[in-house]
């Protein structure tokens, strides 16, 4: 029924439901197959075995073949389960299925045992897991890089509707999912110093003695592509101790002192940073980085030595190139250009050619206080040598500036500023005693290309934030708007939707070709398709209504408007605004008589996402949605029209159940914040209406849908720094002033921890309304009226809806990646033969 690919030859049901209860029984002592859980673990060591064959055979052929490969460095994967996903890619679905239907279990509830793989704050490093797998899925030569935290992103839980942080211990269990490589371990050092040294031919070099060093233990995580037999992998690395413990001191019995060590290596990959927009310039983090990036390069460089020998580094930048996931891995741009001169004894020049040849740089936020610097003093505590590298990169870069501006900017001073302006290494402007790295500049001088992730945010990249380097070097910047794999997001996570579109379409083809579904426009106004596609809705609605069941213990009406907002909490993303426009919905319902509210379209509101951990203004709007919540959901005068759940802990799986029951979804950013959003293109994938602000890929989704289609609203990118100064003087709307009235005097409780809120946008001394929600209050109101009229006619908003799915074609990650691979990668496909 499937196109997909049974990689490792088919098996009969009997002998999966053996194998099912063997794994549990040899591998757990369990004799019997009788929770979810048993059948999850029992499932899942199973199918390992038939990935891993499908690893060791695309990794044969590759080994083989020695194509170019991709290595994508990413601080964060955010991978989810892995169960449901891995099974149907490999196309096994149906002899697991039987076999668990054999053991009274149910596909569905086994996949929900599995803990999420929560190695990511949101969209960068979910985009990197869809990037994965659409590598995988188009035969790409590509690896991941990255970290194997012991403990991802936080477990979020309320208490007494506050935000309360536990830790994700996802790992107790064992994983399933990796394989430990004994064989593959690399030291990475810090600290120390650095001496020079003359060799017997003359030439001076340096030689870093580093302080402490660790080791790096890599674990594989196989990638099945789909419909393919390719299988690729996600190198995570591990931090152990050189030793198990200090023997001197164990000797001396002094225990602690012992393992002092031990702890201290196995901290730099213990824990996610939960912060997803303003850096923490913590030591640890800064060490998190270079521990990632170093052992990947060794690791990769380690492979060509072993195949195109020592002296052939001309060769590295046609067999090996990097993709850096953000700033975060930077660091390898000094890391790289340290083995090839220290280590390989290349002279610099020849380095700095290949190290710009194979690197490449991604930028994901316009925030200027987003972007990651580093204070010169810690970077050359921490890492001596790479600190010095910098230093040289940037003494080569200012003097070829300065020649370079010297016909356009004659005058000194002039000239002096310019480079001050593009200098890697700079002062603080908030503290002139010190110097910082640019992490940012660095990667852009760096790199061969410079991409931003939808088209808005590669303007703003080239236009603004990297301007002066725009200007000298036009055509290293580049756009590659951002994708979503079809699998997950649509295929798996919404069967049934999945399975009328193939009805329709009379293939599945648009599977691993999205453009396809562009096919479905021609029956967007069919009354027969619309009624089959409004069915499909209405059943992940029930689903969705029994999750908010089991969290709140209420029952929501299912032929409600559900109206969804999930995604990071923050400022910019605007979740206060949604908030003010149920606030408002709530009381013009108070307002209306029984006889007028039979008349308003019923809304269930759900909110979720998490607040970084020390962002106190995130924590409060959490609070405040769920004061809201809690006054709204109670009112017998209009519970019936108007509900507003939080829901906790949102996470990859949770996605899965909420964005196919969504009917509008709120992507509400101040114009020209969002870089380029995804979530977006995973609800417009399945059918939901966007209401949303000029700003990242809404404007690209609004571009496919149709625009009279989507409910914009707001100001344009090009007027925020104009409406900013003007903000103290914009009169707000009367709406807005009685809602701040009413959340300053008590109407939600909690007043006092809801001032700092009520300041950030109403008081011009203390907040300043930075991200202008006075500037769109009414304008979304507006937006949110045509909402409300637009659900009422059915017919228009299942067309709609019809009209999403149909133009997401362009969003699939595949897309995205044959970009990269073309324009950046310089990568074709390599398919490894089909199984026996
Ligand atoms: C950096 C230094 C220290 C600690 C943490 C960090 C850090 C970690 C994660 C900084 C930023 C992030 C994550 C950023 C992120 O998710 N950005 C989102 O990327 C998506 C994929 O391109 C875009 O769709 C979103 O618009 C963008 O916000």
């Amino acid at each position: 029924k499937t196109a997909a690919i049974n990689k490792s030859g088919t098996s009969s049901v009997p002998a999966t439901t053996k194998d099912i209860e063997n794994k549990l029984r040899y591998l757990f002592g369990r004799n019997e197959v009788s929770t979810p859980n048993d059948a999850y673990q029992g499932t899942a060591w199973s199918v390992r075995e038939r990935l891993i064959d499908a690893f060791n055979k695309t990794h044969e052929h590759w080994k083989k073949e020695d194509p170019k490969f991709i290595y994508y460095l990413s601080a964060e994967f955010l991978m989810g389960r892995s169960l449901t996903n891995t099974v149907f890619n490999l196309g096994l679905q149906g002899d697991y299925a039987t076999a668990l239907k054999e053991l009274g279990q149910k596909m569905e509830q086994v996949a929900e045992a599995e803990r999420d793989a929560a190695l990511g704050n949101g969209g960068l490093g979910r985009l990197a897991a869809c990037f994965l797998d659409s590598m995988a899925t188009l035969d790409l030569p590509g690896w991941g890089y990255g970290i194997r935290y012991k403990y991802g992103m936080f477990k979020q839980a309320l208490k007494d509707g506050y935000q309360q942080e536990l830790p994700d211990i996802w790992l107790t269990s064992g994983n399933p999912w990796e394989v430990r490589r004994d064989d593959v371990r690399h030291m990475v050092g810090f600290g120390g110093r650095v001496e020079r040294r003359r060799e017997a031919g003359g030439r001076e070099v340096a030689v870093w003695t580093p302080a402490e060093q660790v080791i790096a233990q890599a674990y594989d995580n196989p990638i099945p592509g789909y419909s393919t037999p390719t299988t690729s992998n996600l190198r995570l690395w591990d931090a152990l101790p050189l030793s198990e413990f200090d023997l001197a001191a164990f000797n001396a019995g002094d225990y602690d002192r012992a393992m002092l060590a031990r702890e201290r290596a196995e901290a730099i990959s213990a824990v996610l940073y939960p912060n997803d927009s303003t850096p923490e310039g913590k030591e640890l983090r800064l060490k998190q980085q270079y521990f990632f990036v170093c052992a990947s390069l060794q690791d990769v460089l380690s492979r060509f030595k072993a195949t195109h020998g020592s002296a052939r580094w001309d060769l590295l930048p046609s067999k090996a190139v990097f993709q850096l996931n953000d700033t975060h891995p930077t660091i390898a741009v000094a890391e790289l250009m340290r083995l090839l001169v220290d280590v390989e004894g290349l002279e610099w020049d020849e380095a700095w050619g290949i190290t710009t040849k194979c690197l490449n740089y991604t930028n994901h936020t316009v925030m200027p206080e987003a972007l990651e610097k580093w204070p010169v003093k810690v970077m050359a505590k921490m890492l001596p040598r790479h600190m010095e590298i910098i230093e040289v990169i940037n003494e080569g870069w200012t003097q070829w500036l300065s020649a370079h501006l010297a016909s356009e900017l004659p005058a000194p001073e002039e000239r002096a500023k310019r480079i001050a302006a593009m200098s890697i290494i700079h002062e603080n402007p908030w503290n002139k005693e010190e110097m910082l790295v640019n992490m940012a500049y660095l990667a852009v001088v760096g790199s061969s290309a410079v991409n931003g992730v939808a088209a808005i945010h590669s303007n703003i990249v080239k236009d603004e934030i990297f301007n002066d380097f725009y200007k000298i070097f036009p055509s290293k910047f580049q756009n590659k708007t951002n994708g979503v794999t079809p699998r997950r997001w649509l295929a798996w996570c919404n069967p049934e939707l999945a399975d009328l579109i193939t009805q329709q379409l009379g293939s599945d083809a648009w599977i691993n070709d999205t453009e396809q579904l562009t096919a479905l426009r021609t029956h967007a106004s069919d009354p027969a398709f619309q009624q089959r596609w409004a069915a499909v809705k209405s059943a992940k609605k029930e689903r969705l209504a029994g999750l908010i069941k089991r969290v709140w213990g209420e029952e929501v009406n299912t032929a409600a408007l559900f109206d969804i907002q999930i995604k990071r909490i923050h400022e910019y993303k605007r979740q206060y605004l949604n908030v003010l426009s149920i606030i408002w919905r709530y009381k013009q319902l108070k307002r209306m008589s029984p006889q007028q509210r039979l008349q308003a379209v019923p809304r269930v509101c759900v909110i979720g996402g998490k607040a970084a951990s020390a962002y106190d203004m995130a924590k409060r709007i959490i609070r405040l949605v769920t004061a809201v919540g809690s006054v709204i959901n109670a009112d017998p005068d209009t519970r019936d029209y108007l509900r507003l759940y939080f829901l906790p802990d949102y996470n990859v799986s949770l996605a899965e159940t909420i964005i196919p029951a969504a009917e509008l979804s709120q992507h509400i950013s101040t114009a020209g914040t969002e870089a380029s959003g995804t979530s977006n293109m995973k609800f417009a994938l399945n059918g939901c209406l966007i209401i949303g602000t000029w700003d990242g890929a809404n404007i690209e989704i609004a571009e496919e849908t149709g625009v009279e289609n989507v409910f914009v609203f707001g100001v344009r990118a090009e007027d925020i720094n104009g409406l900013r100064k003007e903000r103290k003087n914009f009169k707000t709307d009367p709406r807005w002033d009685e809602i701040m009235r009413d959340i300053e005097g008590g109407m939600f409780g909690d007043k006092e921890y809801f001032k700092p809120l009520v300041d950030s946008v109403n008081n011009m001394k203390v907040g300043n309304d930075w991200f202008l929600l006075a500037n769109d209050f009414a304008a979304y109101l507006d937006a949110q009226q045509q909402v409300d009229e637009c659900y009422r006619d059915q017919a228009e908003w299942l067309r709609r809806s019809i009209m999403y799915t149909a133009g997401s074609g362009k969003f699939s990650s595949d897309r995205t990646i044959r970009q990269y691979a073309e324009d950046i990668w310089h990568v074709g496909p390599c398919r490894p033969p089909p199984a026996a």
